[in-house]
Formats: C-alpha cells, structure tokens, sequence
C-alpha cells in the first residue's frame, strides 16, 4: 500500500509536471485483477481451506524468484489423483494476457467450492483430476501492476532483441507522462503511413503516390537512449513462452540465447508434464489426457482444430553483398557443378490437424459456443505455442481459448485465414492494411530492415488483425467502454524529433476485459472444463466369458470398450507414440501345466474409437480348477483394471 501510495504520488506530481492527457482513466485497467503477491495470496488460500481435495505445488522459479504455482485438485473418492486421468489447465503464458490467468483461477476457485455441493462437480473431480496452472509468466505478469504500462508478453531474461551486444539498452518512456506507453506520429516525407481520412484516430498504409506533406513515421513512445537512431528497439528482457515450446519453434535459434525451452517457465511446464520421477518409477503426470489453454490464441471460438504459423523471427542483420564472389568461386570450383541453389530441407513436423482427428476439435468447438455464449473470437496462427506441443508432440486434445476479443463484430472469414506470415514481411512490401495499432506501431521504424523485421515479429505478441479491426475495436471504445481507450493524438515536442503527436490505443486494453467479466468468464469456462474432462476415453473390460471345450480344453473371451467420448489417442498421438497403447495381458497361476493354443498372453491396442470394442479370444489348454488373471492397463483412458477367472 505504502508503495502504491507512494507510486500514486510520483505519478501525480508527474502528471501535474508535464500536463497529461487525461491520467485518470488509465489507472483503473488493472484493477480488480491479482498482482503476483494477492495471486499468490488467493491461491494458498484455496489449496489451505481445501485441503482434502487440492495440492499446491511449485513448478518452478522465474529469474526474479517467483513461484510457478500449480494446483492440483482431485475429490477424495476414486484413484490416486495421479492415476486418475488429468487435465492441464494453463494461463498467462504470454505475460500480458492476465485475463487467462484470473479465469484459471476462477475455475479452481469454482471447483473447490462446488465439491460436495454440486452433482455434476463431485462426480467429474472423483472421476478425473485437475492439474491447474494459472500463472505461467508471473514476472511478464507484473507489467500490467506498473505505473507505467506497457505490453510485455514476454517474461523478463534480459536479452538482445536488436543484436548490438547491449542489453535491455532502449526501452520506451512514457514521455508525456499519462501513465502510458503508446505512439508517437511524426511527419516525415520518407514516411509510409498516412493519416486515416475516415477515421483520423486511425493511421493506415499509404497507397497510391501521397504528397510528402502528409507522410508520416510512427514509432513507440520515447528517446532513442543509445543513439543508434532506433527508438526503444530492445527494452526490458524477454522471450514469449508462448513461442518458446519445442513443435514448429524453427530450426535456429531466435536470437542470443533463445532456443525451444530456453526460458524456464517454458521447461517448467515441460517438466510437469513429462519428467520422469524415479523414486515413483514413473512419469507421474503423463495422466493428462487433454489441456485446456487461455492464450492469445483460439481454436474454440475462433475455429477448430490447430493450423500451425510460419515460426519466423528476426536474424541477425545480413553481411553486406562483399562476399558473393567468394562464395561463387566455391560454388563454381565443386567440379564443375552448376551453382544451382539448393531445396530448403522440408520440415518434417506436422502442421495440421490430423484429418482424422477434426470431428474431435470441431465437436468440442460448437460445444464451447453453446457453454460459454461465445460465439466467434480472432486468433492468429500459433507458432512455438503449448497449443501446438500439447497435440502434435505430446499428442493430447489441446483447446486454447483467448476470452476476449471484438466477439460480435468477428470477421465473415474464418480468422484461420489471417496470414500470419504477411505480417512478419518488412512493412514496405505488404500493402497498406493496417491501423495504429500499437501491435504494429514497431513495424514501421524503418531505419533499417533488420529492425523492421524485429519489431514485425514483436508486434504479433501484442494483438494485430486487419485494419478493420481497429476500427472495431475504436468503435467498441466510442459505443461500449464509454469513449475509454484510445489517447486522442496531441502535440509533444520531442527533443530528438522534433514535433511529434502522441496518441494511439491505451496498452492492455484489447488483451484484457474489464475486471467485470472475469467471474462470468470464470464460470462459463468451468462448465466447459467440466466438459472437457467428462469426453476422455474409458477403457472397459467387459465380463470375461469361459467356455468348456473338452476336459483339458477351454475359450477364454473378453471384450475391451471405449465408452468414453474421445477415442482411445488422437491420430496425432498414435503417429508421435507418445501415449501408452491399451494393453491386455493374462497371467496363468501354473505355467507348467497351463498352455495357450497359439496366440499370445499380451495384446497392445493402439486405439479404440469411442463407442467401439475389440474382442480377445484366447484357448487355453489346462486342467479344469486353474485361474487365469486378466490385466487391462490404459494409462490414459482410466488406468488398470484387473479380473481373474476360474477355469471350469
Ligand atoms: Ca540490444
Ligand atoms: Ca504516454
Ligand atoms: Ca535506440
Ligand atoms: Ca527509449
């Protein structure tokens, strides 16, 4: 509190000190949401009021010390929790999508209280477990806590985003002192951006031959700290966990010291979800049988099934032409091989939705719409995402859902249609399509094509749609959020610039719904999770039939079901063999005397549809009082079952 107050202080005398465009709105976006202390506070407090039913766990530590906190909630009847089968729920990968990580929350908070009260709830939490990770990113959290704010969707490992061996060395001011970081517009006769005549809140792409006069350079708000005539091209740390998993990551490293599972959150999950434990001679959570992520992504509302993007991102600037010859010379003296360039290897993951598999993700999407309301959302293409490793890698139904976005006024097209790829092309080449968004605001600091193509792939961190979409989102501000949202442009002298307009959409505020909704949001996606965790596959035994064939001769027959509404692994699954087949084995109690009439005593089955059975039909000569005992063992349809029968 003190520092609140104290942080309020400043920011007021601040304020008062350089005349601010109105302050006073931009102070309540956060609010109603838990910084990491009061998250960390609610979540202990659940697990300690719940204790039967819940575990907490840390997963793993950030750079700055703060806890990754798992929750795992599980009734007290049925299995084991770890033998019952999961699912992941996971939030805030990105560090400023915070609405994820209050609606995970929300759902635990839910769950813990309805136990025991609610039918439904009882049932599914003695049937199945919750693994619940609400915070993924708490240090990329704490931005939306700052008095300054500024969308950071990665978390905060210092790192050179601009590849000059420096640092976190630029990062943005809020330069005229409203609390904010948004853009600043400047006229420039190099400039590629004109002022929207629709709209003149809105700066689009010129198109046709525009006089110098009205061309305009934007850039994110502040000073170019360290002179190399970029403004704020590398501020404070981070990678985006949410690109930093192991499927469609790319083949090279995306910049110093980032690799697939460079960053810790991003193993921590990793580590959940696989690691093996050998004081339990087991991987003690490869029970998760189906996750349900909140991210910037949707493949709930938005469409169906997981298309993966293009994982580009930026290289380190390009030697200058100098040493073409050379490399002809090689090319040339390879006994006499023409110099003709060779394929880009293919890359061999899979990109798509298995097309056995789609039935799957489009029944759960249309069930989504009808539990949550929510009808259509915008989405990118994922690449590097826990969406995408959860299906094509660890081979699980994986759902991502953002929670909000521009609902009614989506686009016609399916969002899926959105090419990412364009977005990650240097701004000259994609024709004029966009608006001020402060997504793309970096795109634009055309001082050289390397930066561009940096700031390109940043500005897909933050929300970036087509140009319609901000003029939707201004038109949700004017008619909703009662004009609240977009800092109307005004004159600032810029000591580096020149004169400089500063305006542009407020940070946050098209990641983040006002605090308001989060309990309906919470609710709505409990019932889905809820769902969710009531399709898995269950793997039956039916009742093992013997037959007397002759004195020394018996038929031994079971069936095996799934009657479970998702199939026994996805396609996916069963083409990355990363989840146990379903097995079926017998075990005679005298193997001297007891013989099998071919066949074999254990059976793996790879899949099993859901409302199908497999029969197994075995003839075993033995003498008569003999007992044989049957194993069934799905690791991820409902765990082992065993019967014994007596041969007679
Ligand atoms: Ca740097
Ligand atoms: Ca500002
Ligand atoms: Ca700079
Ligand atoms: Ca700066």
């Amino acid at each position: 509190m003190k520092f609140l107050k104290r942080a309020g202080f400043i920011f007021m005398l601040v304020s008062f000190l350089v005349a601010p465009v109105k302050a006073a709105e931009t102070t309540k976006i956060s609010a109603g949401y838990h910084d990491y202390e009061s998250f960390t506070k609610s979540i202990k407090q659940i697990a300690a009021k719940n204790k039967r039913i819940t575990k907490l766990e840390s997963i793993g530590k950030t750079l700055k010390g703060r806890d990754i906190w798992m929750l795992q909630i599980s009734g007290v009847k049925g299995p084991k929790p770890e033998e019952k089968q999961a699912l992941l729920i996971c939030g805030n990968l990105e560090g400023d999508h915070l609405v994820g990580s209050e609606v995970a929350l929300g759902i635990a908070e839910f769950l813990v209280s309805q136990y025991g009260k609610e039918k439904k709830v009882t049932q599914m939490l003695d049937k199945r477990t919750f693994y619940i990770v609400p915070r993924l990113n708490p240090d990329g959290a704490e931005f939306f806590f700052k008095k300054v704010l500024n969308e950071h969707s990665g978390n905060l490992k210092p790192r050179d985003e601009d590849y000059d061996w420096l640092l976190d060395e630029d990062g943005p001011e809020d330069l005229n002192g409203d609390g904010m970081i948004t853009l600043m517009r400047v006229k420039d006769k190099e400039g590629e951006w004109i002022i929207d005549k629709k709209d003149p809140r809105l700066m689009k792409k010129k198109e046709a031959e525009i006089p110098d006069t009205e061309r305009y350079k934007i850039y994110p708000e502040g000073i170019d700290n360290d002179g190399d005539d970029l403004f704020n091209e590398d501020g404070p740390g981070g990678f985006n966990i949410n690109r930093n998993f192991l499927h469609n990551f790319g083949y090279k490293p995306k910049g110093l010291g980032v690799y697939a599972a460079s960053e810790r959150e991003t193993r921590a999950l990793i580590d959940f979800t696989s690691k093996y434990i050998p004081r339990l001679k087991t991987q003690p959570h490869r029970n998760i049988c189906g996750m349900l992520v909140f991210s910037k992504y949707d493949n709930l509302a938005a469409g169906s099934g997981i298309e993966c993007g293009t994982p580009t991102f930026p290289e380190p600037p390009r030697v200058e032409r100098a040493a073409a010859p050379t490399m002809m010379f090689f090319r040339m003296g390879r006994r006499g091989m023409p110099a003709t360039p060779q394929a880009r290897p293919r890359d061999p993951q899979p990109k798509s939705t298995d097309s056995k598999d789609k039935y799957l993700f489009d029944t759960v999407s249309k069930k989504y719409k009808e539990i949550t309301g929510i009808k259509s959302a915008l989405s990118e293409k994922p690449a590097g995402s826990l969406l995408e490793w959860g299906y094509f890698q660890l081979g699980v139904p994986t759902f991502s859902a953002n929670l909000w976005s521009l609902r009614e006024e989506a686009p016609k097209k399916p969002p899926a249609k959105m090419e990412r790829g364009a977005q990650t092309k240097p701004a000259q080449t994609k024709p004029a399509q966009t608006g001020a968004a402060q997504g793309r605001q970096t795109r634009t600091m055309d001082r050289s094509a390397m930066m561009q193509q940096f700031m390109s792939a940043r500005s897909r961190t933050t929300r970036t749609d087509s140009s319609s979409s901000d003029e939707k989102w201004l038109n949700w501000i004017d008619k909703k959020n009662k004009g609240i949202g977009f800092v109307k442009w005004t004159k600032f002298n810029h000591k580096q610039l020149g004169e400089v307009e500063i305006g542009g959409f407020q940070p946050y505020l098209r990641i983040n719904p006002p605090a308001d909704q989060i309990q309906a949001l919470s609710k709505s996606h409990a019932e889905f999770a809820l769902y969710l965790a009531s399709q898995f596959s269950e793997i039956e035994m039916g009742k093992p039939e013997v037959k007397k064939m002759s004195s020394n001769l018996f038929e031994l027959k079971i069936k095996v079901h799934n009657r479970g509404k998702f199939p026994y692994m996805t396609a996916m699954g069963q083409r990355t063999r990363n989840i146990s087949s379903i097995m079926v084995r017998l075990k005679f109690d005298d193997d001297k005397k007891m013989k099998l009439f071919g066949g074999s005593k254990r059976y793996d089955l790879s899949s099993l549809e859901p409302g199908a059975e497999r029969e197994y039909k075995w003839v075993i000569i033995s003498p008569p009082g003999k007992k044989i005992d049957i194993t069934l063992q799905a690791r991820n349809g409902g765990g082992t079952t065993k019967k014994q029968v007596v041969l007679k």
